[in-house]
């Protein structure tokens, strides 16, 4: 089959971004470090899941953090704050985090901590609800959040990024009283998508849902390590 020069560089790129996210993921096996890969649109409320999920899930596990972010460590300092490991990954021109990139960041990680001693890595993604889900980083689980500000529509117009999650943390829900918002049809529209996503309702303002998803976490943890 005769493919347009722009798509075999494409699928070479990718091809390339897999054999390094590959090799991570050993990485991440021999460190017994399970690895998350959290993604969603600009604003979606990663870091601020991040954030709260992160004062209980340290105390119960060791917990560190790559924070990917195209400029500015804003987001690495506020992680910062909670005298966990974190290493900012800048991107500059790229929308997302890459196999290599994340490659480095570890490296980065291994100055600051021996791993053999984390539990998990969260690895917060570029701010983009198309190209981080194209590009593997060795991660175990995806997880994508979801703003109910962005509209019912997004699982069908952005496919690949809801396709491909374990999870679909649907945020921001203390605002549903505000919008003129159908959260069942979101919900269908993830189901469309993929019917075997684990999905959350959550509020950072609240903390409703924040039971269900340090339960997710945790169980991931302990049954990665177990076994
Ligand atoms: N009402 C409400 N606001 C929230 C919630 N979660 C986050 N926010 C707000 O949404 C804004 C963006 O949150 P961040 O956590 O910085 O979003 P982000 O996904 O990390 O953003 P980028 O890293 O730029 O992609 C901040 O003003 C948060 O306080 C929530 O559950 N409810
Ligand atoms: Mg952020």
């Amino acid at each position: 089959m005769h493919l347009p020069i722009s798509d075999k560089i494409e699928l070479n790129i990718l091809h390339q971004n897999s054999h390094q996210a590959e090799k991570n993921k050993i990485k991440f096996n021999n460190y017994n470090l399970l690895c998350l890969n959290i993604m969603s649109s600009p604003g979606a409320g990663k870091t601020r899941l991040l954030e709260i999920t992160l004062e209980d899930l340290s105390k119960k596990f060791h917990s560190a953090v790559l924070e990917g972010d195209m400029t500015t460590n804003l987001d690495a300092a506020r992680l910062e704050k909670l005298n966990i490991p974190v290493v900012p990954i800048t991107t500059g021109r790229a929308c997302h985090l890459d196999a290599n990139m994340v490659s480095g960041g570890l490296k980065l990680l291994e100055k600051k901590i021996n791993p053999n001693l984390l539990d998990i890595l969260l690895v917060e993604n570029v701010g983009n609800l198309v190209c981080p889900a194209e590009f593997e980083i060795g991660e175990h689980f995806k997880v994508a959040l979801l703003s109910i500000t962005e509209g019912e529509d997004k699982p069908l117009k952005y496919p690949i990024m809801f396709r491909e999650a374990d999870l679909i943390l649907i945020t921001k829900v203390d605002l549903l009283p505000h919008l003129n918002f159908d959260i069942n049809e979101l919900k269908s529209n993830i189901a469309s998508t993929n019917p075997k996503a684990d999905v959350i309702e959550i509020s950072s303002i609240t903390k409703s849902g924040f039971d269900l998803w340090q339960d997710w976490i945790s169980k991931k943890i302990l049954k990665f390590k177990n076994n």
